[in-house]
């Protein structure tokens, strides 16, 4: 879908009604059609928003289609990691459908890690800096995560689903050592209901700067918690310590080390190290 019409359509959407004013049962999809393209799923719980939205979009679901769930069993992160999901954060899928060539697809993570950290700041009022490749930190702990997942035929990308996990209202002890929440920054707790249809817009919003892939890999690094500093970098193939000097439109980051500068595809970053 053309980007212009999608943005278009979620303003629509968005503007003749709000999300609020609906209760999820357990186990039972309930459908919310906002207008053409927008289309809100709820769960009380289920195994993962990302896996259901998978399925979705393989029976060609709109874009923009969200699945959100308040309680995850089976939460995903990358390469099998898992994700808690208990009562009280915001866990959501959407799928996307962007004319992007398939060595772009990493520019998704920064695209959405981006509008993700200035929608916590407009809808939450929370700073937050990005963590490569696909985290929202603050004072360097993990504040919210992000699982994109792709189909892609040949060239094309087929659809992405973009899972987000956002710690919202959650406390020290349902999180993980190193994460947080807004409640825990905030000291406040924050409406779920309201933070998710406070945020969709935001991601809308900034949407078409998914063009231009200078602009969104600078947002990334101006607001890089770790531009310039030392940092660990664990690969399936071992560790690499070095100042990392700066990240690529294809997702990879650079690493200056004794040895000269490493650019790294993939890998798990450890700050202060
Ligand atoms: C991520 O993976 O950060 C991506 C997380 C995406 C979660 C969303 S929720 C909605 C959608 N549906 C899904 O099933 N997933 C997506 P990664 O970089 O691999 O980080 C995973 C690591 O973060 C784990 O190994 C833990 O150390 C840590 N972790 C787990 N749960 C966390 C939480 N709630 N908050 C902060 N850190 C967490």
């Amino acid at each position: 879908m053309d980007l212009g019409i999608l943005s278009q359509r979620l303003r629509r959407s968005l503007n003749s009604s709000g999300y609020g004013g609906f209760t999820p049962k357990t186990g039972t999809p309930t459908p919310i059609t906002r207008g053409c393209g927008l289309k809100i799923i709820r769960y009380k719980r289920i195994s993962s928003t990302n896996t259901k939205a998978k399925t979705l979009a393989e029976k060609q679901a709109a874009e923009w289609t969200v699945v959100v769930s308040e309680v995850q069993t089976q939460g995903r992160g990358r390469s099998g990691r898992s994700w808690k999901s208990p009562n009280g954060g915001l866990w959501f899928s959407l799928i996307i459908r962007p004319k992007i060539p398939v060595d772009r697809i990493p520019l998704l993570q920064f695209f959405f890690a981006n509008a993700l950290r200035k929608g916590i700041e407009e809808v939450n009022g929370v700073q937050s800096e990005v963590k490569w490749p696909n985290d929202i930190v603050v004072d360097g702990k993990k504040l919210a995560g992000v699982l994109i997942e792709t189909k892609v035929s040949g060239p094309e990308l087929v659809y992405a689903i973009v899972g987000i996990g956002l710690n919202v209202n959650l406390t020290a002890e349902q999180l993980p050592t190193g994460a947080t929440s807004i409640f825990l920054v905030k000291r406040k707790r924050f409406s779920l209901e309201k933070t998710l249809s406070s945020i969709l817009p935001v991601l809308e919003r900034h949407y078409e700067t998914l063009r231009d892939e200078s602009a969104v890999v600078g947002d990334w690094w101006k607001h890089c918690a770790h531009r310039m500093k030392p940092v660990l970098i664990e690969t399936g193939n071992g560790k690499i310590r070095g100042k990392c000097v700066g990240v690529n439109p294809d997702g990879s980051i650079i690493i200056q080390t004794d040895h000269g500068n490493l650019t790294i595809p993939d890998g798990t970053l450890r700050l202060n190290a």
